[in-house]
């Protein structure tokens, strides 16, 4: 039996953020959006190769993940990566510098948009097979069960992965352990160019966790506040041991699915509306309504991240590329 639902999160009740708090959740958003933003504009003028899969629209899952977790938690996710990386703390210039495929980047420059990583911040990528972050979410959850760790592995995958058979039977084993994973599907309604509604036998993909006890939850993705306030008793159930859940975040992303996308497959007006649910305006809003934020306050963190991002781009553009001598290094061969 589904034991726990929930679809919509009361703003007003729980927790309450002060002013340095929700600038800080603005600060991370906006330095989230104005890094993929760059990362769009090197792609199109050739200095970025390969796949890059922006995030933008999505950021108050991150975000709003992060303000929840403890030292030593594990986050895991997919090639749509750069975000997450960016809030476990991961300097955003070995980031851009990855992307560029510079020598100073995350992984050397030979991993790229998709294959971000750091151990040191307990974040394991990045990964490019569709459903994979699951059953090694799964693994990095029983290591930490295993050796008596406190622990909790957030494990994020989209709504096409949903679909995949190894995600149940990772279920299937994290129920059984009962493990200490928060399952999260980014729902952001597109699997490349098929929505969610024509691939799905049933659209309530938290519920997916049914037939093996686990519990499901949907929460609005769009806003950073009830992510963080909807899902802390959530998190906190499953670091005291009641064993794993899913959480569906309910969000959208703007840009295409990855950088040669003509998006075909929805209409402007939706795309437009959808804008109008976008994170940032909602937590600016929010700010000046709830916490009394100025103006002024706001504008300084917009130019405190317009200077970070310039700088994180200048450091990756002025690295390096890869030493010859490194091109059989680091590799399965
Ligand atoms: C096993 C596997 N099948 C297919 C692909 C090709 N592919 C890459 S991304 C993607 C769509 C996944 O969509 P979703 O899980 O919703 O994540 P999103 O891109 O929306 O973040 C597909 C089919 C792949 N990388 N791996
Ligand atoms: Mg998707």
């Amino acid at each position: 039996m589904l034991t726990a639902l929930k679809t919509t999160t009361d703003k007003s009740s729980s927790m309450k953020f002060d002013s340095k708090q929700l600038l800080s959740f603005y600060h991370d958003m906006l330095l989230i959006r104005r890094f993929e933003e760059k990362a769009g504009q090197l792609y199109g003028m050739g200095l970025i190769g390969g796949f890059c899969h922006l995030y933008i629209g999505q950021e108050a899952v991150a975000v709003g993940m992060k303000a929840n977790m403890q030292q030593g938690d594990r986050v895991i996710t997919t090639y749509r990566d750069h975000g997450h990386m960016i809030v476990t703390g991961s300097d955003p210039k070995a980031i851009m510098a990855e992307l560029l495929g510079r020598s100073t980047g995350s992984s050397k420059g030979k991993g790229g948009s998709m294959h971000l990583f750091d151990i040191e911040r307990n974040f394991f990528g990045g990964h490019g097979i569709v459903g994979a972050s699951v059953p090694i979410g799964a693994g990095l959850a029983f290591a930490d069960k295993y050796l008596g760790n406190k622990a909790v592995t957030f494990c994020y995958y989209g709504d096409g992965a949903a679909h995949q058979g190894q995600v149940y039977e990772a279920y299937n084993m994290a129920k059984l352990w009962n493990l200490p994973i928060i399952f999260i599907i980014e729902n952001n309604k597109y699997a490349m160019g098929t929505s969610v509604a024509r691939s799905s036998a049933n659209l309530e993909l938290h519920k997916r966790g049914l037939g093996f006890d686990i519990p499901g939850y949907k929460i609005n993705g769009m806003d950073v506040v009830e992510v963080i306030q909807g899902t802390k008793q959530i998190i906190e159930d499953v670091r005291n041991g009641k064993g794993p859940v899913i959480v569906e975040m309910d969000t959208y992303r703007y840009r295409g699915h990855s950088m040669s996308d003509p998006a075909k497959y929805r209409s402007k007006d939706e795309l437009e509306r959808k804008k109008e649910q976008d994170p940032l305006i909602n937590l600016k809003n929010y700010m000046s309504k709830t916490a009394s934020i100025k103006d002024e306050e706001i504008k300084k963190v917009d130019d405190e991240v317009k200077s970070q991002v310039n700088e994180v781009v200048e450091f990756a553009k002025n690295s390096p590329e890869p030493d010859e001598s490194e091109l059989m290094t680091d590799i399965y061969n």
